[in-house]
């Protein structure tokens, strides 16, 4: 049973279970928008060091990311620690603890043609385990029909464990995974049971790492920003493998393959135990 959450209904709870993914509707108290929107325009600026864009210094047709600076950015930091996104994971994962992983920003210039591609986020990730989720928060205006995300319902109990796309042209990492291409759900949507919400600032989908999902580009005249958060569970374990996330790897932990990922380098936000 997961932990009492203000926001989190019995409904709620089911509808993660059942379909892998659930809409939170004002998860993120709007007092974090400025902040987090003028991080998002320096980071345009000035990427850090694990960013993807598809389209540098362009101000339409770039889909960028910026991930794992909560360890050195006293404002992702605090975010991490304090905005509650820990607790809401716990909540639907069913979990005692959360730990953090990394968080994410998410952008989408205007008029970007560049789609997310469909994927599973696990196969990235050096764990395993069913309670691994992310907490994706729009901090724009982002509908189904223009750029938000979409989500195969119910993927997450489909036993599939797909091999990871990148989001731009360039290939990196990801190359080295081995395993059968997730599949091609533009081809036949109509095969797939597919899921997606309107979003406004401060609404966060919280979905399981083995849920498929991506998005349209953006054929919005407005930016489309979100941040999301990686979130171990108690039933998590550390799995790295070829063509997984080098933000942190074998050398700097102290654990096994297998074991459960105790470590600083990814300390516990929720601990309800
Ligand atoms: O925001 C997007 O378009 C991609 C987000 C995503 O794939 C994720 O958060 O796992």
């Amino acid at each position: 049973m997961g932990q009492d959450h203000r926001l989190v209904t019995d409904e709620m709870r089911k509808d993660f279970d059942r379909h892998g993914v659930v809409k939170v509707p004002g998860a993120l108290d709007p007092r974090w928008f400025d902040e987090l929107l003028a991080y998002a325009d320096r980071e345009l600026a000035e990427p850090g060091p694990w960013s993807t864009d598809t389209n540098p210094g362009g101000d339409t047709d770039r889909l960028f990311t910026s991930r794992y600076q909560w360890p050195t950015n006293d404002l992702l930091r605090r975010f991490v620690f304090e905005s509650g996104m820990g607790e809401l994971a716990a909540a639907l994962m069913g979990s005692e603890t959360a730990r953090i992983y990394f968080e994410q920003l998410l952008v989408k210039e205007p008029r970007t043609s560049a789609p997310t591609p469909w994927h599973q986020d696990l196969p990235y990730w050096p764990f395993l385990g069913r309670q691994i989720a992310s907490v994706w928060v729009a901090l724009t205006p982002a509908t189904v029909a223009q750029s938000a995300l979409e989500f195969v319902r119910g993927s997450h109990l489909g036993g599939g464990y797909y091999a990871p796309v990148s989001f731009t042209e360039s290939s990196d990492w990801l190359a080295d995974f081995e395993g059968e291409p997730c599949p091609d759900i533009d081809a036949d949507r109509g095969a797939f049971d597919i899921v997606g919400w309107d979003m406004e600032p401060g609404d966060a989908l919280v979905f399981s790492a083995w849920t498929i999902h991506g998005a349209p580009g953006n054929e919005a005249d407005h930016r489309r920003v979100a941040i999301a958060t990686r979130w171990l569970g108690d039933s998590a374990v550390w799995a790295p493998h070829p063509g997984s996330d080098p933000i942190i790897t074998q050398e700097q932990m102290a654990v096994r393959p297998g074991e459960y990922p105790e470590s600083d380098l990814l300390p516990l936000v929720v601990d309800n135990r």
